[in-house]
């Protein structure tokens, strides 16, 4: 195969193996232990911008809505509170929930009918980068995405909870499979067009 055949079909390679796709999954605790742990919620950024959030939870949290946020520090110690105030950086001060102008960190409700909570909901200001190294909160109430008549949605008590890692988005084993060709074929490219060329006077 030539040089430029390889560089080629790397270049396809990379092109169908897609964009990295950033994705994590979180564990997640129930608060009164601090070790049981409940399920998982899986981040992943859409195509078009926000974070989807999926979750797959035990029949733990009771029947309805429940304020699910996050929250500043990436600690879901005593009993969620070390997890500190709504991820703000804007320090807007405000609870409008995910569609509103106030904390970044005001993601849409989880419902729970008492089985398994499965139904994945989409903030859409997010990226998935302002979440690494903060921590997603499950509240015991709903949220009416209001400072009012409660403030913060009305939430109340935090039940469940778990720390997003501070990590590098994760690369599909193929894209980084084909990058580290692509690489290769650019440094043996490269070192071939260094070496001297014959008859060039
Ligand atoms: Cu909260």
């Amino acid at each position: 195969m030539t040089r430029r055949r390889t560089l080629a079909v790397t270049i396809v390679a990379v092109v169908l193996a897609g964009p990295a796709v950033a994705q994590n999954t979180v564990d997640i605790f129930d608060t009164a232990t601090g070790t049981e742990r409940l399920g998982t919620i899986t981040l992943q950024e859409e195509a078009g911008g926000g974070v989807r959030f999926t979750p797959d939870l035990g029949d733990i949290l009771p029947v309805g809505d429940h304020g699910f946020h996050a929250h500043v520090n990436p600690d879901c110690g005593s009993g969620g509170q070390a997890a500190g105030g709504h991820y703000d950086p804007a320090n807007t001060g405000v609870h409008e929930g995910p569609e509103g102008n106030g904390h970044l960190g005001d993601l849409p409700r989880l419902t729970s009918d008492g089985g398994r909570v499965t139904t994945a909901v989409v903030a859409p200001r997010l990226a998935l980068s302002d979440l690494y190294g903060r921590a997603l909160v499950i509240h015991e109430g709903g949220d009416n995405y209001s400072d009012s008549p409660a403030p913060l949605g009305g939430g109340g008590a935090r039940l469940a909870c778990g720390v997003v890692a501070t990590a590098t988005p994760v690369m599909p084993p193929a894209a980084l499979a084909a990058l580290m060709a692509l690489l290769l074929a650019i440094v043996v490219h490269a070192r071939r067009q260094a070496a001297p060329a014959p008859n060039r006077s």
